[in-house]
């Protein structure tokens, strides 16, 4: 486990809200609580939770909400969530989390995702580079170099965001969140994800918003297979997304076309474990992908949610289909390729992979 927690990761799954401490989510719901907004004793066990059916999970995720969805918090939770993936060694995360409006707290989804960023912003226990260029158009890489020169080595992170369309929305609204995307491709988003409860919305409700989004040259990841949904699996390879996420209720035709086309897997073990998407992990489908040499990236999902971290998800891969140290490092570097950003920061990763390379034995 050790080796694994040092080694340099890639994170490419990952929701805001699925990723926040426990200590945190009972601290919120303590106040809210003091608040008589909620009763804490009745949310303290749904917290504390850890096997959740994915039905129980997305009841969760609006409880979350309730906690979070204030400027202040979402600030607050993305501060924590970036320094918890760099305190295990996540060099670079891709972050996602869906924009959201309440109009009772005066909260547009501009200003929610401008919450974010200032969470990015207050990131202080380690170096973090999450835009192409910093507000006064310096490259942000100029933090790094004062660091270097004050003779101090700190832990350093890539971040970069993805707006997530929650599959509850409307065209229009999943048509805004695309917009809203464009308008902070500064603040360095990156591209688009389709999540939310599967069982929830048509793909043809969210088709429009993603057309026009890749046609403005943003990157696309779908929350593909989930549950079982022959037709829309089939819909959203034809689409041909970036990467999918999970990938769990494919069948013969729908792997055949996933493998002809290459299109990168996020594979959340935990995750399918317990919502029990798959059954057990000694079937999962990692294993056929990975021997078939497919690219995929292992991803925590829901941290917070799911009591894990990236380097768990390493270790249990590693002890269940019997990969050593090598192949675990080969897995985490060849991730490099599937991020969404751009060469410069792929040929920075991939720098920082050589040189771990040369510390592995
Ligand atoms: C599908 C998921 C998910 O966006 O509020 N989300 N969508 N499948 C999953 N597998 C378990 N886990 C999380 O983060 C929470 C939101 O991410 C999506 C859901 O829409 C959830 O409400 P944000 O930061």
């Amino acid at each position: 486990m050790e080796w694994l927690l040092s080694m340099p990761k890639v994170e490419l799954h990952a929701h805001l809200n699925g990723s926040i401490r426990d200590s945190t989510l009972l601290e919120l719901a303590r106040l809210l609580g003091e608040k008589g907004v909620i009763v804490f004793s009745d949310v303290e066990h749904v917290i504390m939770k850890n096997d959740r059916s994915l039905h129980e999970v997305f009841k969760l995720f609006d409880l979350i909400h309730i906690l979070t969805t204030d400027h202040k918090t979402v600030t607050r939770i993305t501060k924590e969530v970036v320094e918890d993936f760099a305190s295990e060694n996540v060099v670079y995360l891709e972050l996602r989390t869906t924009p959201k409006r309440n109009d009772s707290i005066g909260m547009s989804k501009r200003s929610y995702m401008e919450a974010v960023v200032e969470g990015l912003r207050a990131v202080s226990a380690v170096d973090i580079d999450f835009a192409p260029h910093n507000i006064d158009g310096n490259p942000v890489n100029d933090m790094i170099m004062n660091d270097i020169c004050n003779g101090t080595t700190r832990k350093k992170i890539y971040v970069r965001l993805l707006l997530s369309i929650d599959r509850r929305e409307t065209t229009e609204a999943a048509m805004e969140t695309v917009k809203l995307a464009l308008e902070m491709r500064d603040f360095g988003v990156l591209g688009i994800d389709l999540s939310g409860n599967p069982i929830v919305g048509e793909w043809s409700t969210f088709l429009p918003a993603l057309e026009f989004a890749r046609a403005q040259g943003l990157q696309i990841t779908l929350h593909c297979g989930e549950v079982p949904n022959n037709k829309e699996v089939n819909s959203m390879l034809d689409f041909l997304p970036q990467r999918v996420g999970h990938a769990c209720f494919f069948q013969e035709e729908e792997w055949k076309k996933l493998k002809s086309s290459k299109i990168p897997v996020e594979i959340c073990l935990t995750s399918n474990i317990r919502t029990n998407t798959i059954a057990s992990i000694d079937i999962h489908h990692f294993a056929n992908l990975y021997n078939a040499n497919h690219p995929l990236v292992l991803c925590t999902d829901d941290s917070g949610v799911f009591s894990t971290t990236l380097s768990k998800e390493y270790h249990l891969a590693a002890s269940t289909f019997g990969l050593g140290k090598w192949e675990m490092f080969q897995l985490a570097k060849t991730a490099v390729g599937f991020i969404f950003a751009d060469d410069g920061v792929k040929q920075d990763l991939e720098g920082i992979f050589d040189l771990a390379a040369k510390k592995l034995d």
